[in-house]
């Protein structure tokens, strides 16, 4: 069966998923935005999760790119996929590095066996990339990478990110 994706304006710590992905940092260890959002209503469960990762395989910490899960602890959702995107920056084109995030989550997603993923924009935020390119790098990625998942929800916090991926999307 193929994906479907869908889109939601509203806050990813609601999303009732089987996992929602974190745009988190290379410390793991918690910041601003989603992931200050996702750890503060998760509790302490993750950052414990997260700290342990650490000490055991992410000594110098996630790679920008890469993926990882842990508990959601107690979000409605069953596993936190972790993901680190790039700090957008007009000297480098760093587009490879944000399709990674998209199309490394799914891949950790097939592994938890996760049939349901909510992904927030990664690298909008403080990470500065322009919503329009990074909507575009997401849908296309998720839309050309083989997953078991059912359905990618895209999570936009507010009106104007929902319109640009709306315009992609339907
Ligand atoms: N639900 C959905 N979307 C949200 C939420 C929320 N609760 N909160 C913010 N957004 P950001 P980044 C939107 O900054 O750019 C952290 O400190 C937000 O409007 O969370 O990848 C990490 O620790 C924006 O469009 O992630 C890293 O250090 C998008 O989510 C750094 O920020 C992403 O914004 C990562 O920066």
């Amino acid at each position: 069966m193929s994906t479907s994706l869908t889109l939601v304006q509203g806050d990813i710590t609601e999303q009732a998923v089987d996992a929602v992905v974190n745009a988190a940092n290379s410390s793991l260890l918690g910041g601003g935005g989603v992931d200050g959002a996702i750890h503060r209503r998760g509790g302490p469960e993750i950052l414990d999760a997260c700290r342990a990762l650490r000490a055991a395989q992410y000594g110098p910490g996630l790679p920008t790119g890469q993926a990882v899960a842990t508990t959601a602890g107690r979000l409605p959702a069953r596993w936190v996929i972790h993901t680190v995107g790039p700090v957008w920056t007009s000297n480098e084109d760093r587009s490879a590095l944000l399709a990674s995030c998209y199309r490394e989550s799914l891949r950790v997603a097939d592994e938890l066996g996760a049939r349901t993923v909510a992904f927030p924009a990664i690298s909008t935020g403080v990470y500065g990339w322009p919503t329009d390119d990074a909507a575009r790098i997401a849908v296309e990625t998720v839309r050309d990478t083989g997953t078991a998942v059912d359905e990618v929800r895209f999570v936009l916090f507010d009106e104007p990110a929902l319109a640009v991926y709306a315009a992609l999307v339907r």
